[in-house]
């Protein structure tokens, strides 16, 4: 962990410019064949800055400039200097964090307690973890000598700007990749300023490149034939129309998708312990998180008790200014998020389940969802179906482990789940027959760069982080 200045953090710490390039071959330049967008601070709509919109052209010339990083100097360059160079870039992370978070949290509209704390800490931690491999891999067990795939084409979103860019580059470039990465259109900013971080870091030019823009962009780096090897994160939807482009192609591709997981509390629970876990579960980043918890499944017999524990826990929730240190809950990350949380949210009251929400006042600007849950919930409503994305809970009830695992796994997703019990047998044989990637026992969305994560069905495939997260970017 990080210390910081006791006073409320100042935009002025972001330093943000009036307007962004895209970052190809080492330097900032012009778009030749895109446009320009903006991206907005979601707690007030203020436009942050202008941020370049790559075209096929540029998409072009940064996978050039990928291929020729690759074929040069990345990867002939032997991984113990890889590895210096990873270090380093960890090691600017770190000095750079306050600044980073500010940056991250002005974008996204996550509270600061959150970049500082969650996000800054963990994006270094995956690239020192990774910077580790770099001279190891021969010994990991992919065969004596492991091959890159060569130039990774990399697509994020916008929930962990800067965290799923560690994820994605760090193992790339510790496996000898050079990498072409497309940050969300919401939430370019932390992406540019690691670009900066790179050019700081000497890291040669063209092995990592960033392409602004919007889906367009994506979509033009997923057709590039020169691209060996594709890694996004995002909705299920696009994740499926990226398979069906790859299909036939020589591109090696890792998805990580949707979720709904369930987060079953059984009656021997410690109730606050759980509770702590439902809230960070599901109002964590405004419950935008892939893997949250967006599905209570609560015993019968504490069912009462245990949502009065909540109701006065979600009670004492702050809701507002990012920045603000105390700030427990942000805004939502864009006028369109908002939009689909708010729909999702009118058809659960609309097909008769009932919402709850502690008083709190929201801003008048910017884009804000009061934290909410759900009770009478049913497994028919499009609440316990379709991931919300939002800070809104859907409360359902079990009365034996066998009805909660049922439930749990009645969702096409597969990525996370949660069990909170005291007995550890009891632990074991659910987690067992869960159908999720990640299942937490007594925490909720608890990251580490030594574990995998990642899903199975629609959460996609693949996995990142720990050393599973090589595969995804070797030849072996
Ligand atoms: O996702 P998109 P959106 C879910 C969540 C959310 C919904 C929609 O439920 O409400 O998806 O969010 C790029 N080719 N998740 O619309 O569009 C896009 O520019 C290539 C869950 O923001 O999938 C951005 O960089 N790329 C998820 C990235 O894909 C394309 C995180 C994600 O945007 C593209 C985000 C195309 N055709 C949303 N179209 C998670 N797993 O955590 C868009 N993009």
């Amino acid at each position: 962990q990080f210390e910081y200045a006791p006073a409320p953090e100042s935009r002025e710490l972001a330093s943000i410019q009036a307007s962004y390039r895209l970052f190809i071959g080492g330097e900032f330049v012009d778009p030749t064949d895109g446009d320009v967008g903006k991206t907005v601070n979601p707690a007030t709509e203020e436009v942050l800055a202008e941020v370049a919109e790559a075209g096929a052209a540029d998409v072009d010339a940064a996978v050039r400039a990928a291929r020729t990083a690759y074929e040069q100097v990345w990867g002939p360059m032997p991984g113990s200097e890889r590895a210096k160079y990873l270090f380093r870039i960890a090691r600017l992370i770190a000095e750079r964090s306050r600044e980073l978070a500010v940056l991250e949290s002005l974008d996204n509209g996550k509270p600061i307690r959150e970049s500082r704390d969650v996000d800054l800490p963990q994006v270094a931690a995956y690239f020192f973890y990774y910077a580790g491999w770099a001279d190891k891999l021969p010994y990991a067990g992919f065969g004596p000598q492991p091959q890159p795939l060569g130039v990774a084409g990399q697509v994020i979103p916008w929930n962990f700007p800067l965290l799923m860019l560690a994820w994605k580059i760090a193992p790339a470039l510790a496996c000898g990749n050079t990498v072409v990465l497309k940050p969300a259109e919401t939430t370019p900013l932390t992406a540019l300023r690691f670009a900066e971080i790179c050019q700081q870091a000497d890291l040669p030019p063209g092995v990592v490149n960033i392409v602004t823009g919007a889906g367009e962009t994506g979509a033009a780096l997923v057709g590039h034939p020169g691209v060996d090897k594709l890694a996004f994160t995002g909705s299920t939807e696009v994740g499926k129309q990226i398979a069906r482009r790859v299909a036939g192609t020589r591109k090696r591709l890792t998805l990580e998708l949707g979720g709904k997981a369930a987060n079953i509390v059984f009656d021997d629970a410690p109730v606050d312990q759980a509770v702590e876990g439902i809230v960070n579960g599901i109002f964590f980043n405004q419950g935008q998180v892939c893997c949250a918890g967006s599905r209570l499944l609560v015993q019968e017999s504490v069912a009462e008790p245990l949502l009065a524990a909540l109701r006065r826990r979600m009670a004492t929730l702050r809701v507002g200014d990012p920045l603000d240190k105390n700030t427990d809950v942000g805004a939502v990350n864009s006028a369109a998020q908002l939009a689909r949380i708010t729909e999702l949210a009118q058809a659960g009251a609309a097909e008769g389940a009932q919402p709850w929400s502690p008083p709190c006042q929201l801003p008048e600007r910017g884009f804000w969802f009061a934290p909410t849950i759900f009770t009478g919930v049913t497994q028919a409503h499009r609440i316990a179906r379709e991931e919300i994305f939002g800070p809104v809970l859907s409360v359902l009830t079990f009365r034996t482990p066998a009805e909660a695992v049922e439930k749990a796994n009645n969702t096409p997703y597969g990525l996370s789940a949660g069990i909170w019990s005291e007995k550890g047998s009891r632990i074991l044989s659910v987690a067992d027959q869960l159908r999720a990637g990640v299942v937490w026992a007594n925490t909720f969305n608890r990251f580490d760069p030594t574990s995998p994560f990642g899903g199975y069905r629609e959460s996609g495939y693949g996995r990142e982080g720990g050393r599973h997260g090589l595969e995804a970017y070797l030849a072996h």
